[in-house]
């Protein structure tokens, strides 16, 4: 998707705080970010949402397997952490391209707004 922003990112097209890379994904630092920790982790390859057909098993195996490895490498594993996927326009999804948000480093509310 030549001018989806996240595709941009993944190319380097655009610069972003990387916390991990590996050929299909990339994690970077939210740059609006809703906690001390926010990371989002994204495929390489143009998927819209969970709702994308693009979204299948094997890819959201291994994102989601990803997870915990991230998170105990920005040291949220001894108190925890969120993992949200915002889907649809009432989902809250404001970026058209599958994100994971890994949220972290204070004491998080439920249920969220
Ligand atoms: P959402 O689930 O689609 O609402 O999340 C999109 C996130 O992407 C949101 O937290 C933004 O702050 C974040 N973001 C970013 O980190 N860099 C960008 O260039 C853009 C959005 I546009």
């Amino acid at each position: 998707m030549a001018d989806c922003i996240f595709c941009k990112i993944a190319k380097h097209e655009l610069g972003s705080d990387s916390v991990y890379e590996d050929n299909e994904f990339l994690a970077f630092r939210d740059v609006n970010p809703a906690a001390p920790t926010h990371v989002l982790l994204i495929p390489k390859k143009h998927v819209s949402s969970l709702l994308d057909e693009g979204a299948e098993q094997k890819l959201l195996g291994k994102m989601m397997a990803l997870v915990p490895r991230l998170a105990k490498e920005l040291g949220l594993a001894d108190d925890g952490f969120r993992v949200v996927i915002n889907t649809g326009q009432e989902g809250g999804q404001t970026v058209d391209h599958l994100h994971i948000h890994i949220l972290g480093g204070r004491a998080l509310q439920w249920p969220p707004g």
